[in-house]
């Protein structure tokens, strides 16, 4: 699958892109169906919320999955990012972020090459955050909030957050989030289950919390180039995976639904 000269536009422009009807409804409820046992099989992968135990964040789950293995090697995720990197590039971190009904907490507002810099000492902003929704995403279940254009800005001061959730994380302060809030408005990415979303290391974006009764859940894989892999390993690989191979496409129909 390839993307239009005017969907790699939007993309440079917003830094962000959203695909709608990327995976049909059978395709999601394949995977989704999963998720139970994954989350319940103690792996030390599943974080779970600060104050209501349920998952947070599921990670490392296509070594764990055969089903989430072969999402992450998808054509219709892995052939856009190849397109727009144009370059080979490794799997560096795959997860399921879930935002449970009435209890999913924030994500503070950061922009994901911080942490990466910070933590796995990756030398440039040229990872893609690659999302499926698993759930129809709506203004009430905690949508991701994108502020369209920041990536543009580049790396912007940040420190190491490990009090706000159980998830540590490189954070922006709120004056420069507002200052760019201010120049630039707020989106926020919702969808139909199956939409896809791809957007820039250095777009800065969070998430509210999900008082609604509606989980939330998104599978997101990084995918960053070869030759700007991680030079420190300090972090659990299901954090930063540290098999640095070119990652290959498989079939449209690896998942074995239509
Ligand atoms: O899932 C979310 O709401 C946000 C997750 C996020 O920002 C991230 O994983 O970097």
């Amino acid at each position: 699958m390839r993307l239009s000269e005017e969907q790699i536009g939007a993309l440079n422009r917003q830094g962000f892109l959203v695909l709608p009807d990327l995976f049909s409804g059978a395709e999601v409820d394949a995977l989704r169906s999963r998720l139970p046992a994954l989350f319940a099989d103690g792996h030390e992968g599943n974080i779970v919320e600060r104050e209501s135990g349920e998952v947070r964040t599921s990670m490392g789950l296509h070594l764990r999955d055969e089903g989430f293995s072969a999402l992450t090697r998808h054509p219709r995720l892995v052939e856009p990012a190849l397109q727009i990197l144009g370059e080979p590039a490794y799997i560096q971190q795959v997860k399921v972020n879930v935002k449970a009904a009435f209890s999913g907490e924030v994500w503070q507002w950061h922009y994901d090459f911080a942490t990466h810099h910070e933590e796995d000492g990756v030398l440039r902003p040229l990872a893609l955050n690659l999302h499926v929704f698993l759930d129809d995403v709506s203004e009430f279940n905690g949508p991701l909030w994108f502020i369209p254009g920041s990536h543009a800005v580049g790396a912007h001061g940040a420190h190491l957050d490990t009090a706000t959730t159980s998830y540590p994380l490189w954070v922006v302060d709120p004056p420069t989030v507002k200052a760019l809030a201010e120049k630039n408005g707020m989106v926020s990415a919702t969808g139909a289950r199956g939409t896809g979303l791809i957007f820039f290391d250095t777009l800065l974006h969070g998430s509210p919390p999900n008082m609604s009764p509606w989980d939330r859940a998104i599978f997101s894989l990084i995918l960053n180039p070869v030759s700007n892999a991680a030079t420190l390993c300090g972090r659990p690989d299901y954090k930063h995976h540290q098999d640095f191979s070119p990652v290959v496409p498989l079939d449209d129909n690896c998942l074995g639904v239509m």
